[in-house]
């Protein structure tokens, strides 16, 4: 191919690839290796990061800003470097430069492991947030732990789930700097004595047990932004190299056991996800996350602003990204009290300004609860703090709830010996907020109605976002560069400027490059899938795509479900008119959680019956993509048609992949849940597919046992019958009656006597009268076409720019820098 003549802007960048290489590993471009290709595209990226990072903690500095320092024990970042390259507005002369070495920019990109540190919608909200901070130009740190495994790697074996370890650093993670001078200590167990000294209680902890927390920090660049912040992440340290004494006495191993035994706590990160089991492991990573960060946030006080120790809400803000991290509410106590000397009274004065919290759940088995005869063993100074917090907060509760022991119970911070984090959190924070409107009604009127009444003015709504530079901007370039083409290049900025796309919905020629981009799209995952499951898929069908964790809420069942229907429905009338339809999941389900593993199972023996069921096969094919992530979420949404957002009404709090499908231009069949209810309201009726049991209808089914309507819906709908019936027949399990009876059974006799708690067969007739409904409008392509460019066209307030304002401008208050 012939080659461009490169810019002056890109011969650098060719020239500094080529100058990394040779530094860094010694060799010439010809013998580098692509690995080696990429660690040179990132330390020039770094580079380049580092020399804003300078000016821009200079400036931070010198305008003595307020900071926010976002808490949370998940960040699913991805892959950093092609995102950096695009914030850094040097997509094109990256994309030459390697040109030139001969190497193609995405091949590069994809060389890099993806930080998988996180779960799910969670963690990935922590990431996009941190984009938008940086790129609105807002002071901002995020703080996890530097687990040495991610999130586990899903590989499908005979259609069940098996996991293995996510190794991400080890090959070196190029964006992350060591900072060992910055580590501190952090103490567990052991004993602590109370002493009357210098006319007051003082605390002196014994036999306890020091690891050291060191960090790491990733500087992170916004879009076109001026501030350069930074991830920190938190690794485990023994103190000790190894124990001399056992060495000299000749037990090698328990010698170095100890050392291990420390590190363990930033080994790996707890897979689980809306479920919670209170191991005494993730305790101690909870604490070290918060006492680590906290000694550091208020060492840098403490160095600027001397012992002013009430001007702290003045420069920082602390967020506590649902409860995981709470117990940074006790740990500032506890060094306000212990370390800095001040009375309970001025710490909860301060501590009461610092802290917000955030809700992501309502999923009860997700609230966390801790035993707190585990905090007195493992805590024992933070236990005697939370049981202090909750004496004031009962006295407190008598006063403005008198007489109602049942109700101050479920508002304790610790009753029947168990620590409830997510009402330390109600009783500590300044600021409260849910993560869709919907949600936040049901926390407000519902879960958290009795706090909400004591200080109404907390609470927020605040709707999620996702950040447009990776959800378009650098997942689907071409339909990025065809909205530039036709709007100007403001939008990845300014999102609510694609609102000018809506006249182009109707214009024919935008329809038809729309839909080519998307079938660009399709043809790169059609060819994934080849690569990956071996199977064939017609491009020209319509891409039906469910990816998010695996849940009983989420309801893949649904899904499943509704494809055998129309499975058997090809069987008995083999020429009905029927438009191709292919249905691709992709999920991981937390390794404990049987009935989700099980499901993964369904779904991948369903698809090998219909995939090589020679009489469907031009029609019907089910595709279950293993090892679900972020960068497998950047592929399913540039090319899905139909994008699936089908959860029990009232159970999801948000959601984030239904917007990311949107913006890309998917249809979304959805219930009215999480944010669905508000892309109702963006796009409007006609261009959404709304099915099912509202939330308020689910709520009042939750509440009595209705064996008599399901067994109704059952014996009438033939559809859903043979269905259900199927999955103990032996049909999808070469005759084992028993592989998917579970599921049977929990739809049709529940688990507890209470049957199809996530109302999969009450929404069943109304899902499949709306599948149908689609199919039918796709075969109109203009029609969909035009629907699908207003979703991307409406998608303008589901940026996380507009998060993070409401965020600032109702919770944190910090203002841009200047300079
Ligand atoms: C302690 C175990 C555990 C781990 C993770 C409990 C709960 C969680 C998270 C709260 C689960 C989660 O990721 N929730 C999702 O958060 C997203 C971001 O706000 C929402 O969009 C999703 O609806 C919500 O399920």
């Amino acid at each position: 191919m012939a080659q461009k003549k490169l810019t002056k802007s890109a011969q650098a960048i060719r020239d500094e690839i080529v100058g990394k290489v040779a530094r860094h590993f010694g060799k010439t471009i010809e013998d580098a290796t692509p690995k080696m290709i990429y660690t040179a595209c990132a330390l020039t990226a770094r580079d380049q990061i580092m020399g804003k990072w300078a000016l821009s903690h200079k400036i931070v500095k010198e305008e003595g800003s307020k900071k926010l320092y976002y808490l949370s024990f998940e960040f699913l970042m991805g892959r950093l470097l092609s995102t950096n390259i695009l914030n850094l507005m040097q997509t094109a002369d990256y994309t030459n430069a390697l040109q030139a070495l001969g190497y193609s920019i995405s091949d590069i990109v994809e060389l890099e492991n993806d930080a998988g540190l996180g779960n799910g919608g969670l963690g990935r909200l922590a990431a996009c947030f941190i984009d938008s901070l940086t790129t609105l130009d807002l002071p901002a740190y995020g703080c996890t732990i530097r687990y040495e495994y991610g999130l586990f790697k899903q590989k499908i074996v005979d259609g069940y789930q098996t996991e293995l370890p996510d190794p991400w650093l080890e090959d070196g993670n190029a964006w992350e700097i060591a900072r060992p001078e910055e580590t501190v200590e952090v103490k567990f167990g052991g004993q602590v004595y109370t002493d009357w000294y210098d006319g007051r209680f003082s605390f002196r902890y014994e036999n306890s047990h020091t690891i050291l927390a060191m960090p790491y920090d990733v500087p992170l660049v916004g879009y076109d932004s001026k501030i350069v912040n930074k991830l920190r992440l938190w690794s485990a340290k023994s103190p000790d190299v190894m124990n001399m004494q056992e060495f000299n006495s000749g037990n090698y191993v328990r010698a170095v056991e100890e050392r291990q035994l420390a590190e363990v706590i930033s080994k790996v990160l707890y897979p689980e996800d809306n479920h919670t089991e209170g191991k005494e492991l993730r305790l101690k990573q909870q604490y070290f996350l918060v006492s680590a960060t906290l000694q550091w946030i208020l060492k840098e006080f403490e160095s600027r602003y001397g012992y002013e120790w009430s001007r702290i809400p003045e420069k920082a803000v602390i967020h506590i990204n649902d409860t995981h991290p709470a117990l940074a509410i006790p740990e500032m106590m506890r060094i306000l009290l212990d370390e800095k000397g001040l009375t309970w009274d001025e710490a909860w004065d301060i501590t009461t300004k610092v802290f917000a919290y955030t809700n992501h759940t309502v999923m009860s088995e997700a609230l966390e609860k801790w035993p707190v005869d585990l905090f007195r063993k493992v805590l024992p100074r933070i236990a005697m703090i939370v049981e202090e917090i909750n004496r004031r907060l009962m006295i407190y509760l008598e006063e403005v709830y008198p007489n109602d022991p049942l109700k101050h119970k479920y508002m304790a911070v610790l009753a029947d010996e168990k620590v409830y984090m997510a009402n330390l959190c109600l009783c500590g924070c300044f600021a409260v907020n849910g993560v869709s409107k919907l949600h936040t009604q049901i926390l407000t009127d519902d879960i958290f109605a009795d706090y909400c009444r004591l200080t109404p003015d907390h609470y927020h709504a605040i709707t999620n976002g996702i950040t447009f530079r990776r959800w378009i901007g650098n997942c689907n370039p071409k339909l990025a560069a065809l909205i530039t083409e036709k709007i100007g290049k403001k939008w990845l900025k300014d999102s609510e400027q694609l609102r000018n796309l809506i006249p182009l919905a109707e214009d024919e020629g935008f329809q038809q490059q729309f839909a080519q981009i998307k079938r660009e799209n399709k043809l790169a995952l059609v060819e994934y899938i080849k690569e990956h499951n071996g199977i064939d898929v017609n491009p020209d069908s319509i891409f039906d795509v469910q990816a998010k964790r695996l849940h009983e809420y989420k309801r893949q069942l649904l899904n499943i479900l509704h494809i055998i229907a129309e499975y058997n429905k090809l069987l008995e009338n083999p020429n009905l008119n029927y438009y191709p339809k292919t249905y691709i999941f992709a999920a991981k389900a937390a390794p404990g959680y049987l009935r989700a593993k099980l499901i993964i199972k369904l779904i991948n023996s369903v698809a090998e019956k219909i995939n090589n069921d020679a009489r469907v096969n031009d029609k019907i094919k089910v595709v279950f993509l293993e090892n679900y992530g972020v960068s497998i979420a950047e592929k399913l949404v540039v090319a899905a048609d139909i994008s699936e957002q089908i959860s029990t009404a009232g159970k999801e709090a948000s959601g984030t992949g239904n917007m990311k499908f949107m913006l890309n231009g998917a249809i979304t069949i959805g219930t009215l849940d999480g944010a669905n209810v508000e892309m109702l309201e963006q796009v409007g009726a006609d261009n959404i597919y709304i099915f099912g049991l509202k939330a308020d209808e689910v709520d009042a089914r939750s509440r009595y046992n209705n064996s008599d309507e399901v067994k109704d819906i059952y014996s009438t709908n033939h559809a859903l019958r043979k269905a259900l019936d199927q999955l103990i027949d032996g049909t999808f399990s070469d005759g084992n009656s028993q592989l998917f009876r579970d599921l049977y059974q929990t739809l049709v006799y529940g688990d507890y006597g209470n049957p199809d708690s996530y109302m999969v067969l009450r929404d069943f007739e109304d899902y499949c009268k709306t599948q149908e409904t689609l199919s039918l409008l796709y075969a109109d392509r203009k029609t969909w076409v035009k629907k699908a460019i207003m979703n991307t066209a409406c998608a303008g307030f589901f940026s996380s720019d507009r998060t993070i304002g409401e965020y600032n401008e109702k919770i944190w208050k910090l203002k841009p820098i200047q300079a």
